[in-house]
């Protein structure tokens, strides 16, 4: 593929940075006389080793050796043990068509990142300029929206229902331009398409597998990426997993981003992308200019804990929270179907952590969540704040169902309900007063 015509005018101009190359250099070379790259002495680092205790009562051991490299600078894409830890793990997964596919190019690699939502902003940033058209299922992740707006792109809504984006849909929008494999910087086609394609943040919604192979072929006749940011991926309460847009990836044309903050944790911001070379070694530029690299202390931390675990005993791990939260979904549900039936509606997510309730009768859920939900004592988040114009009214409201405890979920549905019901009061007591005064 050529990807010259998908880069932003700032990524074209980013450059390597020979210093930040010296560290990659030190680990390939040990007996170099380093006189080149800042790197501090780890001699006058504090910490010397660490011991962290599992939940399961056994314990890893950080050593002396160990903790001078997990306290020093690493290679911007990330420890060597842990990317090719990580490199088999999408393998098994995915089994991306890319793994070695020539041209080098578009190769599979991986690059670790603070958190998906660092990899995928950066992916933003090395794709978009101004006056860019993309591609994007309404409602969507926040993060994503608030990343995208301020460069300035034109974003298309792609509709959408309980199964992702709906092909037919797309190929609608798509027949605006000529299919094209060549792609030039003035005929505007959109240069990706975004989706979360399990357990959609707000929505709840999952591609299927038929959805997926339709998207990726009209990606392949307009010539445009797929940027699939799968963030809950490993939460899927289903026994069979959907195939991947990587794992049907034979072009080099899906940028994936993978995160850990479900399964591991959120706070050691940890997450990793994969996609073709060209593209992730733009991310790693932008990364040298920024970051520099994610924390090497915690990808020493998360790389011992799958050293320990082995693939196996991650996906057992990720499949313990799975079905917490699985459990936590039923709980919701129960309580919607115990308060809410006949005031809203939604569906039954199939991964994730949301349940998207559509309120019947009110058309704007703004103020009754973020000021009288409160009041009530509930916490919520409304509709609007998910959309591409997010000044527009929406009826939608977003809960998570993540970290309250099954008696708060059903406490905080009950809320939910009795707000609905006094806003619609209130809102037939306004109209009898109009009725009033137009009388
Ligand atoms: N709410 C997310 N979503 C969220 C949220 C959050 C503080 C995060 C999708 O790997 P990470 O941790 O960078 O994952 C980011 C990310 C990427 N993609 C679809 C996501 O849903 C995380 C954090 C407070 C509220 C938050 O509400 O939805």
């Amino acid at each position: 593929m050529d990807y010259s015509h998908f880069l932003s005018t700032v990524s074209m101009a980013r450059k390597t940075n020979l210093a930040r190359m010296t560290n990659e250099l030190e680990q390939k070379m040990p007996s170099l006389v380093m006189l080149s790259g800042g790197l501090p002495n780890p001699d006058c680092f504090p910490i010397k080793t660490a011991s962290i205790s599992l939940i399961d009562g056994t314990t890893i051991e950080i050593g002396e050796k160990l903790m001078k490299r997990a306290l020093q600078y690493c290679a911007t894409d990330g420890v060597p043990e842990l990317l090719s830890w990580l490199r088999d793990l999408q393998l098994k997964l995915h089994n991306p068509p890319t793994a070695l596919c020539a041209p080098k190019k578009s190769q599979m690699k991986i690059c670790v990142t603070s958190g998906s939502q660092d990899g995928l902003s950066k992916v933003y940033d090395m794709l978009i300029n101004p006056g860019d058209n993309i591609l994007l299922d309404e409602p969507n992740f926040t993060g994503t929206l608030a990343a995208l707006r301020p460069l300035g792109c034109n974003i298309i809504k792609v509709p959408s229902d309980a199964h992702g984006i709906i092909p037919k849909a797309l190929k609608e929008i798509l027949s605006r331009w000529q299919s094209d494999k060549v792609r030039t910087l003035n005929n505007k086609i959109p240069k990706f398409l975004y989706t979360v394609p399990n357990g959609g943040n707000p929505s709840g919604s999952s591609l299927t597998a038929e959805r997926k192979k339709e998207i990726y072929q009209l990606a392949r006749e307009y010539n445009f990426l797929i940027i699939e940011d799968d963030a809950y991926y490993f939460l899927q309460f289903e026994k069979t997993k959907a195939p991947s847009f990587l794992s049907m990836d034979v072009d080099g044309r899906v940028i994936r981003g993978d995160s850990f903050s479900k399964v591991i944790s959120p706070g050691m911001r940890i997450g990793f992308l994969t996609g073709p070379a060209f593209l992730i070694d733009k991310v790693i530029l932008h990364i040298q200019a920024s970051t520099l690299q994610t924390s090497s202390f915690t990808q020493i931390l998360v790389s011992q804990l799958f050293n320990k675990w082995g693939q196996r005993g991650f996906l057992e791990n990720a499949n313990r929270a799975a079905e917490f939260y699985k459990n936590q979904r039923e709980a919701m549900l129960a309580a919607a179907d115990k308060w809410l039936k006949g005031l809203a509606d939604w569906y039954i997510p199939k991964a994730g952590l949301y349940l998207w309730i559509k309120i019947k009768g009110i058309s704007d859920t703004y103020q009754m969540i973020t000021e009288k939900a409160l009041d009530k004592g509930v916490s919520l988040l409304p509709g609007n704040d998910f959309m591409i114009d997010s000044s527009k009214p929406s009826p939608y409201v977003r809960a998570c169902f993540s970290f309250a405890s099954p008696d708060q979920i059903d406490q905080g549905l009950q809320k939910l309900a009795e707000l609905i019901r006094e806003e619609l009061n209130e809102i037939c007591g306004r109209g009898a007063l109009t009725n009033t005064f137009t009388d």
